[in-house]
């Protein structure tokens, strides 16, 4: 099998590898001379464990090469972005689908097969794409097999799930369907779920808004104790113990490319029907500004001057900062506070970033962590002996317990706030 995958951002560059290791030939199609250039030199653009292994060996066995142009092929991926537009409802952006698939129609013979990995709005396959080819003369389940099977893999994890996850084969016609299996069979040890694309589309859907809103509810939550004194970390332990509840876990907003960007399409396609999903998109969105304000009033506790932030990726052990809650909350407390603000990310290279943990912490009085890297769950009393005085916000409670220094997180937030009076006990 020949097959051409088109993006090779997070998800197109590990699928072509994969191909590439399970003997098939790979063309890898993108748009940025870097990007090529890079990958075609052995060098991979993004971080995810054991990619660069793959892609040397990809490159090393002939199977797999980056180009910018399309080319003849049995099999065509489009992973490419598929962004909000600035639209009321933030709406799904198809200008890279629509583009890709417009490319790839020159190239199109009978007997191919085109999938859609990206992440699109419910109906784009059947509405969009399928006109497009018919448009082309083609006969979709005939001529040309269609399908939209939806990545659902988790970053960090990727060269893992690709295999082992279960894969929704989502097709237009039965025969879609069986053409898309017999690609993914090529590497997928899980079940191969057969699907409409409707299906498949919506299902993908909802699985990211499932969390979105789960997590809404423990930012709820942790709001709740902060107002009523009551630590929300330990509710959610306790209340996790139920066999049939598994609460979420607070933190500063919901970031990435899936979360906080997915709910949108499902809610742009039916506004009417959503305003649980719509909610949970303000909550989470609220986040940053709630972390800001408990900064400030820390910061105004112990009259600090400095603070550090850890971590700026939307999670821990990526170097991904797309919709990052940390850049929003850095963005606000250099718009609204006088503090001297260091950033610290052993993930990210950038040049406002310090260069190592000392240097970040240097007469500090406060530091924040926004992400859940390792390397902070290892830090150890010496890491903080250079701040100015010793207290740590851990929005994602992994700093381990530490002698002398004072750690607030999502549970004990009520402390940070020195006015007690707003603590009103319940009246009987
Ligand atoms: N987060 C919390 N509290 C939690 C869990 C996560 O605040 O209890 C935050 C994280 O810090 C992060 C955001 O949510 O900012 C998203 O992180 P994530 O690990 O939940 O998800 P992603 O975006 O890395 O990957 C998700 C996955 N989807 C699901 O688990 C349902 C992944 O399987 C999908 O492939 C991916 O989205 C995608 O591409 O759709």
């Amino acid at each position: 099998m020949k097959i051409a995958v088109i993006g090779l951002g997070y998800i197109g560059l590990p699928t072509a590898i994969m191909f590439a290791k399970h003997n098939q030939k790979v063309v890898g199609i993108d748009l940025k001379k870097d990007t090529v250039r890079m990958l075609n030199a052995g060098k991979v653009h993004i971080e995810e464990p054991g990619l660069q292994t793959e892609l040397t060996k990809a490159l090393l066995s002939g199977n797999f090469k980056a180009q910018l142009n399309l080319e003849k092929a049995d099999i065509f991926i489009i992973a490419v972005p598929t962004p909000n537009k600035s639209d009321a409802y933030l709406s799904c952006d198809l200008t890279h689908v629509k583009d890709a698939v417009q490319k790839t129609i020159p190239y199109l013979e009978k007997g191919n097969v085109v999938i859609l990995e990206s992440t699109i709005a419910p109906r784009t396959t059947e509405d969009v794409v399928k006109p497009m080819l018919e448009e082309a003369g083609f006969i979709v389940g005939k001529d040309i097999f269609l399908v939209h099977c939806p990545e659902r893999v988790l970053p960090g994890k990727i060269m893992h799930e690709l295999v082992h996850n279960n894969r929704i084969i989502g097709g237009l016609t039965p025969a879609c369907v069986e053409e898309g299996k017999k690609v993914y069979s090529v590497f997928v040890q899980g079940e191969l779920i057969e699907a409409t694309a409707g299906v498949a589309e919506l299902s993908k859907l909802m699985e990211n808004t499932y969390r979105d809103v789960n997590i809404a509810l423990a930012n709820e939550l942790a709001k709740i104790g902060d107002t009523l004194g009551i630590n929300a970390l330990e509710v959610i332990q306790m209340a996790n113990k139920h066999p049939r509840v598994h609460l979420h876990y607070p933190g500063p907003g919901v970031g990435g490319h899936c979360l906080a960007v997915d709910p949108y399409f499902i809610v742009a396609a039916t506004p009417e029907n959503t305003p649980l999903i719509q909610q949970a998109r303000e909550i989470n969105n609220s986040m940053p500004r709630f972390i800001v304000e408990k900064v400030k009033d820390l910061m105004a506790n112990i009259d600090g001057k400095k603070v550090s932030i850890f971590g700026i990726t939307y999670k821990g052990d990526v170097d991904d900062v797309r919709e990052s809650p940390a850049i929003e909350i850095i963005q606000l407390l250099e718009k609204e506070t006088d503090f001297e603000v260091s950033i610290f990310d052993p993930h990210v290279k950038m040049p406002w970033i310090e260069p190592d943990f000392e240097t970040a912490v240097e007469n500090a009085d406060l530091v924040c962590v926004l992400t859940d890297h390792s390397e902070f769950k290892t830090v150890t009393i010496e890491d903080f002996v250079d701040m100015k005085q010793q207290h740590i916000f851990d929005t994602k409670n992994v700093i381990p317990e530490l002698e002398k220094v004072t750690i607030y997180n999502m549970g004990n937030l009520y402390e940070m706030t020195k006015d007690s009076t707003k603590l009103i006990p319940m009246a009987e």
